[in-house]
């Protein structure tokens, strides 16, 4: 970059106005910045082939910038976070185009399987099968080499989805630098199938694959679990000293007997090491904030209680290594990707604020 343009950022960011109507033009939450002037990049992965049902998150991060210039710039459990810098990159197409592809097939294949059909009789489908999960070793090299590149740059990352399957390679990228730690896992689904509908890298087995494939994560806290089977309650057991499920019926009866959120959140925290990463399925959360995500279920955490969760975390002192948001729909409301803006605005503000010492 020549000083011109340095020159030229600096002006645009010290005559930017946080409190005036944002420049359409502009970048998330309105913020004037480039990628280079950031700390905190956030990528988009427009992914969703392996989805059960249509719900369109790979178009979401478009639709999320949008509503995000919607918001206020202040947050006051983090004032001036936005100050380092916040910057999305635009959705990659190519990696789009691969996805409308697959995704096609994957509709195709999901059809056949729930009428019966059998894999193993059908070249076609058995030939599908393949093309998607070979698409997600693609997607989770892409990912693993494009986090790679901005943490070397020294820059703080969130992924923005897509399906909940994106995550493994950042949180590959992430063990080679950091070494053990932990995630803070908010679904109303554990993810730990050992495959669902053969697909090896499905947004249902994300959490079994980082468990199985990285194993610098020394801790899965799930928060919001409402809805599993019993393979996977069994593999919790099995894998107790690692996993620890917070189900969302027993935190439920906690705060019926009238204990604190406070007293919750803290137990929580302590379950986590001291490095944590943040993985959102957006189901997690009381699907009045996320009516539009492929699989709604009754329960979970509301916003409020996400961010005081958020808020103790950073004020614990545990380092966040960076997050990822997902399955958030598309709507004509724009409702669900109004939310998805305010909790990525709140995670970019915890980053930078549990980054800061
Ligand atoms: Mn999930």
């Amino acid at each position: 970059m020549n000083q011109h343009t340095i020159n030229q950022q600096m002006s645009d960011n010290l005559s930017f106005d946080p409190n005036a109507v944002s420049h359409p033009g502009n970048n998330i939450f309105g913020l004037p910045y480039k990628e280079d002037d950031a700390r905190m990049v956030i990528l988009p992965v427009p992914w969703e082939v392996t989805s059960t049902y249509e719900t369109h998150t790979a178009r979401a991060p478009n639709n999320i910038l949008r509503e995000s210039h919607k918001l206020e710039l202040l947050d006051p459990d983090v004032k001036d976070g936005w100050r380092a810098g916040f910057f999305m990159r635009e959705t990659d197409k190519k990696v789009l185009m691969k996805n409308d592809f697959l995704r096609k097939e994957a509709e195709l294949y999901i059809n056949y399987v729930s009428e019966g059909g059998d894999v193993g009789d059908n070249k076609f489908m058995t030939k599908s099968l393949m093309e998607i999960n070979e698409g997600g070793v693609f997607l989770k090299e892409w990912v693993y080499k494009q986090t790679k590149m901005l943490l070397a740059g020294g820059k703080l990352v969130g992924l923005l989805g897509g399906d909940h399957s994106i995550g493994l390679g950042f949180l590959k990228a992430l063990a080679e630098r950091e070494g053990d730690f932990g995630i803070l896992h908010i679904d109303a689904h554990c993810d730990l199938r050992k495959s669902y509908l053969q697909f090896v890298y499905s947004h249902a087995s994300i959490m079994y694959n980082v468990l199985e494939e990285i194993p610098e994560v020394k801790k899965l806290v799930q928060l919001g679990i409402r809805d599993y089977c019993e393979e996977e309650e069994n593999y919790i057991n099995a894998n107790s000293e690692r996993i620890v499920p917070f189900y969302d019926k027993l935190i439920k009866d906690r705060l019926m007997e009238g204990q604190s959120w406070k007293t919750i959140t803290t137990d929580i925290i302590n379950s986590l090491p001291d490095k944590v990463y943040i993985s959102i399925d957006i189901d997690g959360l009381d699907p009045k904030f996320c009516p539009n995500s492929s699989s709604p279920i009754v329960g979970g955490i509301d916003t409020d209680q996400l961010f005081y969760l958020i808020k103790m975390l950073v004020g614990s002192g545990r380092k966040l290594l960076g997050f990822d948001l997902t399955e958030i729909g598309t709507s004509r409301a724009n409702w669900d990707e109004n939310v998805g803006a305010r909790i990525l605005f709140k995670l970019c503000n915890a980053m930078v604020a549990a980054n800061s010492k």
